[in-house]
C-alpha cells in the first residue's frame, strides 16, 4: 500500500495523571497501530545537526518527543510537511514509503522511536532520486 504525508499523523499518547507526575503506557495489541519489534532513541545531538534522509520500504514508527523537541520533515515525493514534535505524550506516526529528515534539535533533546521492525539495512532508501523513481514506479 502506498502512503502519502497525509497518512502520517500525530497520535494523542494516553497519559495517566498521578500527583508525582505522568506516565505515559503504550502496549502492543492494545494501543499501538503495530508491534514494537525495536526501541532506539537519538540523544546528544548538536543543535545543527541534521540527520535522517531516507525511506523505509516497509518500516512504520512511532517517534516521540521524549524530551525537549525537533522537527520531521515529511515528503511522499510529491508533497513535503514539517512536523514540530515538543510532548512526551504525542507520537509522529510515520508509514512506509515516506522520506524524512529530522532538524531543529533542541539541547538535550531526546528523540525516541518505536519501530515495527528490527534493523534491516535493505529496507532503506538512502537516495533521493531513487526514492523517486520507487515513489513512481514502485
Ligand atoms: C528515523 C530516525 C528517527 C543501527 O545499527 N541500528 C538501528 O536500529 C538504527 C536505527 C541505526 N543503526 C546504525 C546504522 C547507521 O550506521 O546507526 C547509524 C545511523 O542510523 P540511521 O542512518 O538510521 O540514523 P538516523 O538518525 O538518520 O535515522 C534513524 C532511523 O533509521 C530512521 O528511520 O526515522 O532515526
Amino acid at each position: 500500500m502506498i502512503f502519502n504525508i497525509e497518512d502520517c499523523n500525530i497520535v494523542e499518547l494516553p497519559i495517566a495523571h498521578t500527583e508525582n507526575g505522568n506516565i505515559t503506557v503504550l502496549e502492543n495489541q492494545l494501543n499501538i497501530p503495530f508491534d514494537i519489534k525495536r526501541i532506539y532513541y537519538l540523544y546528544d545531538v548538536p543543535m545543527n545537526a541534521e540527520r535522517g534522509g531516507h525511506a523505509h520500504y516497509e518500516l512504520q514508527q512511532y517517534v516521540i518527543a521524549a524530551s525537549g523537541s525537533f522537527t520531521f520533515i515529511l515528503d511522499d515525493g510529491t508533497n513535503k510537511k514539517e512536523v514540530f514534535l515538543n510532548h512526551p505524550n504525542k507520537a509522529l506516526h510515520i508509514k512506509p514509503g515516506i522520506w524524512r529528515e529530522m532538524k531543529d534539535f533542541s539541547s538535550g533533546s531526546i528523540c525516541l522511536v518505536l519501530a515495527s521492525m528490527k534493523y534491516t539495512e535493505s529496507d532503506y532508501i538512502r537516495d533521493y532520486r531513487e526514492f523517486l523513481n520507487y515513489r513512481k514506479n514502485g
